[in-house]
């Protein structure tokens, strides 16, 4: 039996279903459980979505208002499917959950999948989880409807950048197949990569203030504290995109953005052509990839700029 009709089987021996995603989900996190959901209710499936923190900026998808932030504690679950997630920890609070589920199925494009689930499709070659999600729900026999793609071209969306990376041929045939449902293509880019708050704006405001140029102009570093957050009063994933304003300006190699939480440092790292920032990352025990990666830093802000600098000042020495 291949891994598409095992999930099929699956499915459809399940009397109540539980989708979880992973921390500080993103628009292809939302994107796959919401439009996976969709596809699940469509052929009578008992079906929730669990995602305790996420931005409002998704609130635009069908059946946002349906995602659950609380587990709740009445309801047993016998599948948990986990979505665009490469392993247990980055499940966050949805990980009790997987665990707890006597049956379990992975979902995901990550080439660092831990395949933690009793069945696992990850394609890595995948533009998105959403993408996976078509074929899934293809191999299902569940027609994808208006609702369903606006929910899976915003995670393909997302996960290429507006089209702009991991884009295979069949990124764009998938898209136009959701195209076909009448979705409203111009409102969803809107309001993945234009729509912003008052609150992000001023965040964005305060770190762009901040921005110094350093080593000839070829670093840029930035940072925001937590009281600016208290400030704005700003929502979980309001930082997102900050790093990049630094990375655009023109001669930079390496853009630096810290962000304090709760007695730590959280470092983004973007490059543009030649520094590998995953190797500054595993370092420092963090992950990602050449162009992008994070860690977490347990010192003050000086000492937490000075170790990146010099970090990143050592890679330029190799080149
Ligand atoms: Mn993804």
């Amino acid at each position: 039996m291949s891994v598409l009709e095992a999930i099929k089987e699956e499915i459809d021996k399940a009397k109540s279903i539980i989708i979880v995603t992973h921390e500080n989900p993103d628009g292809d996190a939302i994107g796959s459980t919401l439009g996976f959901m969709h596809g699940l209710k469509k052929i009578e499936k008992d079906v929730d979505v669990f995602v305790p923190i996420i931005n409002k900026m998704y609130d635009f998808m069908p059946g946002y208002d349906l995602i659950k932030k609380e587990i709740p504690e009445d309801k047993e679950y016998d599948l948990c499917i986990s979505l665009d997630s490469s392993d247990l920890e980055r499940l966050g609070e949805g990980r009790a959950i997987f665990e707890k589920a006597s049956n379990t199925i992975v979902i995901d494009h990550h080439i660092t999948n831990q395949n933690f689930g009793d069945i696992n499709y990850v394609n890595a070659v995948a533009s998105s989880t959403c993408q996976n999600i078509i074929v899934v729900l293809a191999a299902m026999g569940i027609a994808i409807n208006k609702e369903m793609a606006m929910c899976i071209y915003s995670g393909m969306l997302t996960d290429t950048g507006g089209f702009r990376y991991n884009v295979q041929p069949e990124t764009f045939e998938f898209a136009g197949m959701l195209l076909e449902t009448g979705i409203d293509i111009a409102k969803i880019y809107k309001n993945l990569f234009d729509v912003t708050t008052l609150a992000r704006t001023k965040l964005l405001g305060r770190a762009i203030e901040r921005l110094e140029l350093l080593e000839e102009g070829k670093i840029a570093c930035t940072y925001i504290s937590q009281k600016d957050i208290e400030e704005f009063e700003n929502e979980e994933g309001d930082h997102e995109n900050i790093v990049n304003y630094g990375r655009n300006i023109e001669g930079v190699e390496v853009s630096i953005f810290l962000r304090e939480a709760d007695g730590y440092f959280k470092v983004s790292l973007r490059s543009n052509e030649y520094v590998d920032v995953s190797r500054i990352a595993a370092k420092f025990a963090g992950g990602g990839h050449i162009r992008a990666a994070g860690f977490e830093l347990n010192m003050s802000l000086e000492q937490a700029k000075d170790t990146v600098i010099s970090e990143i000042k050592s890679q330029f020495k190799k080149i």
